[in-house]
């Protein structure tokens, strides 16, 4: 009996090496909890990939589970608590990721300001062959950028806004030693978005951080601010933001997550002041690998019974 089930759509490469391992693979965890009982009664391993709520009714549906591996360093949707009671370890992919989600909040925030996509269809449409005018953008440099929270990924995002010579202020719950000298640190969240132009939401998702971003720290950023998130979507107040967009008390937003993934918010599409991406901030060949083979090896370090590489609880 298979001792590792894999859950998930995993892209084309993870799907090979889980094959060639052998383990069980079910698309969604709905679907294995409704395999037949010895099938379940032998899994002591689930390779975790998706954002479906994994909570104690389905873990029990696996009374040998022992380690849940996610594939992602966000493990909001497992309910660590219940893990940690019934005596299943969960483990996440930190750092191996960190460098592609900054990439996508930089380049969020400079579409935004660069006005790229609405440029890239004034060329496509003949406008500019037309001689319409295209408005004038924003400037990033010299620019004061708020990152709120300052972990793995928000240290990354700020020391490449540093490098496009922003002046830096961060929020997190105390000053990080892993600051650089320059960056200017708030203990105050809506203080900080009075204080900068535009922001960036590096925070980790679940319960403490559900709705953290209020609808006056979106108001504070103001009509020439943006928001930037590449966190979770239950990070903001999602209709505040909304609303603030449509009625323009926001300058404009660029999102890689939402509350009711993979289903965005309709209004969002009605708005020409966004720029809305499909949660693909670690979506590279190249960290995807990363991720797939870090979640595989944590499972091969629990069946080997050596220490786990990225523990959780
Ligand atoms: C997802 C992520 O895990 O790492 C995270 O926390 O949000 C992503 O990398 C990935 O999209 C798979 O759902």
């Amino acid at each position: 009996m298979n001792k590792v089930l894999a859950v998930g759509r995993f892209d084309a490469a993870s799907r090979q090496a889980i094959e060639e391992k052998g383990w069980l693979r079910y698309d969604a965890i709905t679907g294995a909890a409704e395999a037949d009982e010895a099938e379940r009664g032998a899994i002591e391993a689930v390779a975790y990939l998706g954002h479906h709520p994994f909570g104690p009714d389905l873990m029990d549906r696996f009374p040998n589970l022992r380690l849940i591996s996610n594939y992602g360093v966000g493990y909001d949707a497992i309910d660590v608590d219940a893990a940690s009671e019934r005596g299943i370890k969960v483990t996440n992919t930190p750092d191996v990721l960190s460098d592609d989600v900054a990439d996508l909040a930089v380049a969020l925030l400079l579409a935004q300001l660069r006005s790229v996509i609405k440029a890239d269809a004034h060329v496509r449409s003949g406008a500019w062959s037309r001689k319409e005018p295209f408005p004038l953008q924003r400037k990033m440099s010299g620019q004061k950028v708020g990152i709120l929270g300052l972990g793995r990924i928000g240290v990354e995002i700020a020391s490449r806004l540093a490098a496009f010579k922003m002046e830096v202020h961060y929020w997190s719950r105390s000053p990080k030693a892993e600051a650089a000298s320059g960056w200017t640190y708030h203990d105050d969240a809506l203080a900080m978005m009075k204080a900068v132009d535009f922001a960036v939401v590096a925070l980790v998702g679940g319960a403490a951080t559900e709705g953290f971003v209020t609808k006056e720290m979106i108001e504070a950023l103001g009509p020439r601010g943006v928001l930037v998130n590449i966190s979770r979507g239950t990070t903001i107040d999602e209709d505040a933001l909304i609303d603030a967009l449509e009625e323009g008390r926001l300058g404009g937003a660029g999102l890689d997550v939402f509350r009711n993934e993979p289903h965005a918010h309709t209004r969002f599409f009605d708005l020409e002041n966004v720029v809305l991406q499909p949660h693909q901030a670690s979506a590279t060949v190249e960290t995807r690998a990363d991720m797939g083979r870090l979640q595989r090896d944590n499972i091969e370090a629990y069946l080997a019974g050596q220490p786990l590489l990225t523990p959780v609880n």
